[in-house]
Order: C-alpha cells, then sequence, then structure tokens
C-alpha cells in the first residue's frame, strides 16, 4: 500500500504570545509532497509583481503574488483591489487539507472555512514583506489566517504595535502550516524581512476567510 504522503499531526504546537495566538505544524506535508507543491505551484500560478501605494508613493510590490477564491472574495490592501482567479484543482486540494486542520485545532463545524488564498512568491533573500497586520475590515476582527510555507524557509518576525519589548521570531520550514488566530492581527505585525545570506526561491500561501459584505 502507498504511504500516505499527507498525515499531519493531530495538534501543532501552540505558541501562545501576550494577546496573540499561534499554532505551528512543522511537517504539515512531508518534504516528497512539499517538494512536488512547490514545483506544481512555480509552474501553473501566473505570477505578477503588483504596483502597491503606500503613503501616497506607487511602487512594485518586492515579491511577486497572485489571488485565488471564490467568486464573491475581492479583497483590497495597499490601495491594491484584487479580483480572486478561480480555484485550482491543487489549490482546492490543499485548501481541504488545511481546512480539516483548521476545524479540527478550533473544534469548528464547518467543513470548509477558507474562502480565498493569497499566494506569495519570494524568488530569492531580496525578496520581503514589510510589517503589516492581515487586519482588512473583510478579514473580520479575530480572523484565523493559515500560512503555508514551500521552498527555501525564511523568518517570520511578529513585533507587538505598542509594547515594544514584546517580539518573536519563527523560520517557517519547507512544508510547514503557520496558524494565526484570536487577537494576533489586532496587537502585533509581522514580517518577513530581506536576508543577507542567499535564499532558496519560497512560496508562502496565506488562507483567508473574506466576509460577505452584508455582515460587514
Ligand atoms: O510569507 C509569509 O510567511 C507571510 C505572508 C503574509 O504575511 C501575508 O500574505 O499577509
Ligand atoms: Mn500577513
Amino acid at each position: 500500500m502507498q504511504a500516505s504522503l499527507f498525515d499531519p499531526p493531530q495538534e501543532g504546537e501552540l505558541i501562545e504570545l501576550d494577546n496573540a495566538r499561534l499554532d505551528y505544524f512543522p511537517n504539515f506535508y512531508t518534504q516528497t509532497k512539499a517538494d512536488e507543491l512547490l514545483t506544481a505551484l512555480q509552474r501553473e500560478i501566473p505570477w505578477r509583481q503588483e504596483q502597491i501605494r503606500i503613503a501616497g508613493i506607487q511602487r512594485l510590490q518586492p515579491r511577486l503574488s497572485a489571488w485565488f477564491g471564490d467568486a464573491e472574495a475581492t479583497y483590497t490592501y495597499s490601495g491594491l483591489h484584487l479580483f480572486p482567479q478561480v480555484w485550482t484543482p491543487l489549490l482546492l486540494d490543499i485548501k481541504q487539507n488545511i481546512d480539516h486542520v483548521v476545524a479540527d485545532t478550533f473544534r469548528l463545524q464547518t467543513p470548509s472555512y477558507f474562502n480565498s488564498v493569497l499566494l506569495n512568491y519570494y524568488r530569492d533573500q531580496h525578496d520581503s514583506m514589510g510589517w503589516h497586520s492581515d487586519d482588512e475590515t473583510e478579514l473580520g476582527a479575530q480572523p484565523v489566517i493559515a500560512s503555508l510555507s514551500l521552498g527555501g524557509s525564511r523568518v517570520f518576525a511578529l513585533k507587538h504595535k505598542k509594547r515594544k519589548e514584546l517580539n518573536y521570531k519563527i523560520s517557517l520550514a519547507h512544508g510547514s502550516l503557520l496558524i494565526m488566530s484570536g487577537n494576533t492581527q489586532k496587537h502585533w505585525l509581522h514580517a518577513i524581512a530581506k536576508e543577507t545570506q542567499v535564499c532558496n526561491a519560497r512560496i508562502n500561501l496565506t488562507f483567508r476567510q473574506i466576509l460577505p459584505r452584508k455582515i460587514l
């Protein structure tokens, strides 16, 4: 019998920060499956380098990205309006694996929690994501955001919005899943800094639930 390539542990490592909750599953996918996903996504996703506007200044994002999801899951950040592309079978398959773990972790009844995914492609050590929180209105007050990492590991840094002494760093491994929940977005910022050492290409998928306009 062929061994299953998807056999996530039932419980992740719970990381409780002041007013933040992280659940980390270092081996969410096996190395073989993660390699396969990385290659497939590098090939099949129509990667774009978007222009964004921060404090009135237009510039290119220092990474590539793509947005997929249900038709109604539109999303706006940094002056960028994203209309989702239709789920590919591969992205839907990953989404179902992650929905399953999120339902287990948070004891949810719903079989399908996420309705969209933002994909980020960090080509090398020069690509990055600045300090931000995923606190857009359409994500709701206490969003659960599930972040799958594939490829070269990168440091995911968090810092408290008010208490300067509070910060945390975690290296996100190939095939790992990090779930942010509770008040993480309300009280903390996160970022992926540029590195000075050579880094292999990395793809990150952040699954999100965009709330319907009528309940915002
Ligand atoms: O690449 C990462 O691990 C972080 C991505 C992220 O914060 C985002 O997409 O909002
Ligand atoms: Mn984020």
